[in-house]
């Protein structure tokens, strides 16, 4: 199977990547996670990039805070999905970095989730792979069931909790 890499722009920004982590480690999916800074260390980064493909990378999700320009600047040296991850870091409330991970040029996609949303980057990395991948497939789907059955279950509880009130 081929790797996911995992890198953020800061070692602060890892609470954040570790709940990609999570669903990585969930799925047995192999993962290896850098510190690669667009700005701090960009010929790093640039290499990286430019290795991923034949280093068995598969997909690259890259966090990053503020003015995030780290899967942006990763996504122009491979043509490797790159997945952004807009990470929530100053004052600005993670605005700044949705808006600088998303607004990508034509021909240099980065596909972006959510301010902090990096459960679901990993999700995105799981499916990407799965598509060559019966079994990974398989396990995305009997992870929707269960999340389905948990919600399935909590509509049970509240409910009952209200119910017979204005009747
Ligand atoms: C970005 O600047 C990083 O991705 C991080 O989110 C933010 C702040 O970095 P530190 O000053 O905490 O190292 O490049």
């Amino acid at each position: 199977m081929k790797k996911v890499a995992v890198i953020m722009g800061s070692d602060s920004d890892l609470p954040v990547v570790e709940k990609a982590v999570s669903v990585l480690r969930e799925f047995g999916v192999p993962f290896e996670v850098r510190v690669l800074s667009a700005h701090r260390t960009p010929a790093e980064a640039k290499k990286f990039a430019e290795q991923a493909r034949s280093k068995r990378f598969g997909v690259i999700l890259a966090a990053a805070g503020k003015a995030a320009h780290l899967a942006g600047a990763i996504a122009a040296n491979t043509t490797l999905p790159v997945v952004g991850i807009p990470v929530k870091s100053s004052t600005l409330d993670g605005l700044d970095a949705l808006l600088s991970t998303v607004q990508m040029p034509t021909g240099i996609p980065v596909a972006t989730v959510a301010i902090d949303g990096a459960a679901n980057a990993a999700l995105l990395a799981v499916e990407i792979l799965a598509v060559s991948d019966r079994t990974l497939a398989a396990k995305l789907l009997e992870k929707r069931r269960v999340d389905q059955a948990k919600v399935l279950a909590k509509d049970l509880e509240i409910s009952a909790r209200f119910a017979g009130e204005n009747q």
